[in-house]
């Protein structure tokens, strides 16, 4: 199995390599930002509480994206590997998702973290805000908040796997292709060993 942990902060282009990386490499995507708008949208009252936060910028509380992690993985047993895709963004996730795979005899083969500038991200999302709808991508104080997250909460899972000899650091920046040139390299690599 190949489980692989694409990381970086907002807009670095985790979601857009994550497409390329399902076509050559035929992984199971399982994007927590996907999970959990989808449970946003449903109108719930679970979902009412995860709008307060996501539109805020704001992470929501560990266990409930565990929870769905746990879900969608046991929903997928004959996969040849995951791309956990904005999972985990804390330590304590990072934890979690070790222990929960290693109850099934498995573990992350490697974190590949894109390396983007926080300017380029600001300018990133803005664009993206111009059609996602997404409310969360359109009020500038809203992105910034989401950076200072990242670097706050998120940016030590990076130590979590450099500890394990797991991060490999890709420059996120230029062209779709030449990113996804990057990611497969990586990729190639960590597969022969
Ligand atoms: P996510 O859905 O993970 O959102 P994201 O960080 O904005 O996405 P991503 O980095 O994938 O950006 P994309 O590829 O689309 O999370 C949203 C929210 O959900 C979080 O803020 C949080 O509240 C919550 N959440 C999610 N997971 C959580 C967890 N584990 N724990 C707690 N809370 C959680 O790229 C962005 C834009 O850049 C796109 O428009 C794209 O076209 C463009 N782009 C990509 N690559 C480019 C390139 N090389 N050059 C130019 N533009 C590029």
């Amino acid at each position: 199995m190949f489980n692989l942990v694409i990381f970086g902060p907002p807009g670095s282009g985790k979601g857009t390599q994550s497409e390329n990386i399902i076509n050559k490499y035929g992984l199971v995507h399982l994007s927590t930002g996907d999970l959990l708008r989808a449970e946003k949208n449903s109108g719930s009252e679970l979902g009412n509480k995860i709008k307060e936060l996501i539109d805020n910028g704001n992470l929501v509380p560990d266990s409930l994206v565990e929870e769905m992690v746990k879900k969608n993985v046991a929903n997928n047993k004959e996969a040849a590997g995951f791309i956990f895709d904005g999972f985990p963004r804390t330590t304590t996730q990072a934890a979690w998702l070790d222990n929960m795979l290693a109850e099934q005899g498995q573990s992350v083969t490697q974190m590949l973290a894109l390396d983007v500038d926080d300017n380029e991200l600001r300018n990133r999302i803005l664009e993206r805000g111009k059609v996602s709808g997404r409310a969360d991508d359109q009020d500038e104080n809203i992105i910034n908040n989401r950076i200072a997250v990242y670097h706050k909460q998120t940016q030590p899972v990076i130590d979590f796997y450099s500890a394990q000899g797991k991060f490999v650091s890709v420059d996120g920046i230029g062209s779709l292709d030449d990113v996804f040139g990057r990611i497969s390299d990586a990729m190639d690599k960590a597969m022969q060993n």
